[in-house]
């Protein structure tokens, strides 16, 4: 890939400044090598001595980690806490009036909550749900708009001992039924509308249409925040309306006290198969990794304005909105739309605004803004801002340098933090006050974290060599399982290759001659659109439920904005379409796919064929495609194909 090729010759260092460093919550590398070490000699002291001076507990842990039943590891088992409380209740005393969220809506109107007001709105739908006979371990659905109402759902869930399962907003029906049935969730909160970039999204409609695809027996009752004036069905035996199971319940409510490996939720992630992994955290271990990564990464300060932009249906929003900014008191700004409404100055428009001094996004939000105004953040004024960070993707120098320079004035650390859904909070980031920045490279793993870059055997890799990405110990925030399927749990992340002992990421990854870490991509068939991951297997088998289509297969191809663009080889039942036809069938099936899954797995490129390049077994060689989808010339050998002349047609056939 060519912006792998260009971060390969990067070799910049930017080392914090002084003054940065001197304030850092972990400063100088003395400051970082000592928490490593304090690691490595001890390393679940490490982790104890942290679990208890961060997290508040009803009854301590005695026990740090319970290896006994490994990969199913277990951590503070016998602490007994709520993570609510911890993300609120802790805070009333010394911060009840300090503000907990800036709302501000698509349409730039603003609402401000405190702690004590969070504190109120939650307890008081956790009263509702109740009343509404739900309680601990219980699944709850989540399809709300990004706001404080998602959070307040999420933290009330957790409150009460349910498990939430966020289902992002841009999904369609049908993946909002898969994810319910799969959770057998009693419940779906969702609003009537959702509003981002001046459209109103039907999200009542959409969930009426998900249960009435069958499968969703579970659920009891729907509830519906309203959002907008917008109208929506109604069933009175299932609906009720937010305001309404609010009214009259009572301000306060006692947490329920859980063990620290009960559930807190599940995400839904897709992986190499077609059917999605419900990713499973605990409670205790998961708020540890929030807290440490909001102290350390993002060098909290009780000053600080805090900004993430990342939607709650993404494991981005569930530990650097939901839980950690709130688990460590901050102040934070949450944001309903999109980067480009009603223009490209948004983002810094909101920064001068709000006084933003930590601003976290994505790799691709950058380009495209580089891309619609690499000049707008210049008529803002960014001094508010400390702090930058990136998620979801490797950045290219180019957007990262740009970020540097132009948004943070050449004087803000930029923390590149990688990490994934299953491992619940950054893993490999640089510490801003400590480790000097390289653009491109996620750089050093957080103390007691302890990854490696090792060949198909499990043997460390020279720098410069690629490899795949491991962690070699449990760490307390990590998916204890999947959903309903421990079995693919042990194969997908302890698979036997590596005797079931390493983590598998399932990304490749070098290290350079500074001992940093350089993700290259994933291994398995999983793209990365816009920082969002995607199986291939779950757009083809989307493409292939459509009536009109005999076989498909879904590759990725280098996009400059959103990383990578979704590539679909289509065999149609009848003759392959040409001209006009063609061009109407593939727009149908980009409709299709929007319906299926959601807009963002749409192809980006259609290209219909007689057949695909098979072996003679059979298999589909997607490793032909992908060149094919680059628009390169196939150099492989091709002997073994059983039809080789179908290339030419598909270099030919792009819509
Ligand atoms: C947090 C999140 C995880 C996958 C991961 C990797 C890619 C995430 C990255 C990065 C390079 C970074 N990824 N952060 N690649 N540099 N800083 O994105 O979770 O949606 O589960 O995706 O995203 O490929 O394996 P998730």
């Amino acid at each position: 890939m060519s912006s792998i090729d260009s971060v390969l010759k990067e070799n910049r260092l930017f080392p914090p400044s002084d003054d940065f460093r001197v304030k850092a919550n972990v400063s100088g590398m003395e400051g970082y090598n000592a928490l490593c070490e304090k690691a490595n000699n001890d390393y679940e002291g490490f982790w104890g001595d942290l679990g208890r001076e961060l997290i508040t507990w009803k009854k301590p842990f005695d026990k740090v980690l319970d290896s006994s039943n490994a990969p199913f590891f277990k951590w503070f088992e016998d602490g007994v806490l709520n993570v609510s409380y911890n993300c609120i209740d802790r805070h009333l005393e010394t911060r009840g009036n300090k503000v907990a969220i800036i709302f501000e809506a698509d349409d730039g109107s603003v609402t401000k909550v405190t702690y004590r007001e969070l504190h109120q709105r939650v307890c008081q739908f956790a009263n509702g749900l109740k009343s509404l006979g739900i309680a601990k371990g219980d699944r709850v659905v989540i399809y709300m708009p990004h706001g404080i109402e998602a959070v307040v759902a999420m933290q009330a869930s957790a409150r009460i001992g349910a498990i939430h399962s966020v289902v992002f907003g841009g999904f369609s029906a049908g993946a909002l039924r898969d994810r319910i049935a799969d959770a057998a969730a009693k419940v779906v909160i969702t609003a009537n509308e959702s509003v981002r970039g001046g459209k109103a999204v039907p999200l009542k409609a959409v969930t009426d249409e998900a249960l009435g695809l069958g499968g969703c027996d579970s659920i009891e009752k729907v509830i519906v925040y309203q959002r907008t004036n917008g109208k929506c069905e109604w069933d009175d035996t299932r609906d009720l309306w937010w305001h309404n199971l609010v009214k009259g319940q009572a301000s306060e409510c006692e947490p329920e006290w859980m063990s620290a490996e009960d559930p807190l939720f599940i995400l839904y992630t897709s992986g190499s198969t077609g059917k999605p992994k419900g990713i499973q955290h605990s409670g205790g271990g998961y708020l540890l990794g929030t807290l440490v990564s909001m102290k350390w990464v993002f060098d909290y300060k009780d000053t600080d304005v805090y900004w993430c932009t990342a939607d709650v249906g993404w494991i981005t929003g569930h530990s650097y909105v939901c839980y950690g900014p709130l688990a460590i008191g901050a102040t934070q700004v949450v944001f309903e739309g999109v980067p480009t409404y009603p223009d490209a100055g948004r983002f810094w428009q909101m920064i001068e605004k709000h006084g933003v001094t930590t601003f976290y996004t994505a790799p691709t939000a950058i380009r495209s803004l580089i891309k619609l105004g690499g000049d707008l953040p210049k008529q803002y004024n960014l001094s508010s801002l400390r702090l930058l960070g990136t998620v979801g993707e490797p950045i290219n120098p180019e957007a990262w340098i740009w970020y540097h320079e132009v948004v943070g004035g050449g004087r803000c650390p930029i923390v590149d933090t990688w990490w994934q859904t299953e491992t619940g909070a950054n893993m490999i980031a640089p510490l801003p006050g400590a480790v000097a920045t390289k653009p491109g490279s996620c750089t050093l793993p957080l103390p007691g974290i302890i990854a490696d870059v090792v060949d198909e055997a499990g043997a460390p890799v020279e720098p410069g060599k690629g490899g795949f990405l491991v962690v070699k110990k449990p760490w307390p925030s990590m998916v204890r399982t999947i959903w309903n399927d421990p079995d693919r749990f042990k194969k997908t992340y302890f698979p036997d290759d590596f005797n079931g002992k390493l983590y598998l990421a399932g990304d490749s990854a070098h290290f350079d001659e500074n001992g940093y870490i350089w993700i290259m991509g994933r291994i398995d068939d999983v793209l990365n659109v816009s920082g969002h991951r995607l199986g291939t297997m779950e757009i083809e088998s989307a493409l292939v439920a459509n009536p009109l289509v005999a076989e498909a297969a879904v590759v990725g191809k280098p996009h400059e904005i959103k990383g990578e663009a979704v590539v679909a080889f289509v065999v149609l039942k009848a003759n392959r379409p040409e001209g006009e036809k063609a061009t109407q069938i593939a727009k149908e099936l980009r409709e299709w796919v929007a319906h299926e899954i959601g807009k963002i797995a749409q192809p980006d490129e259609i290209r219909f064929g007689d057949n695909l390049p098979k072996t003679r077994s059979g298999k589909i060689m997607r490793r032909l495609l992908r060149v094919i989808a680059k628009g390169e010339e196939v150099t492989q050998d091709t002997s073994t194909l059983e039809n080789p002349a179908i290339l030419d047609q598909l270099r030919h056939s792009a819509l």
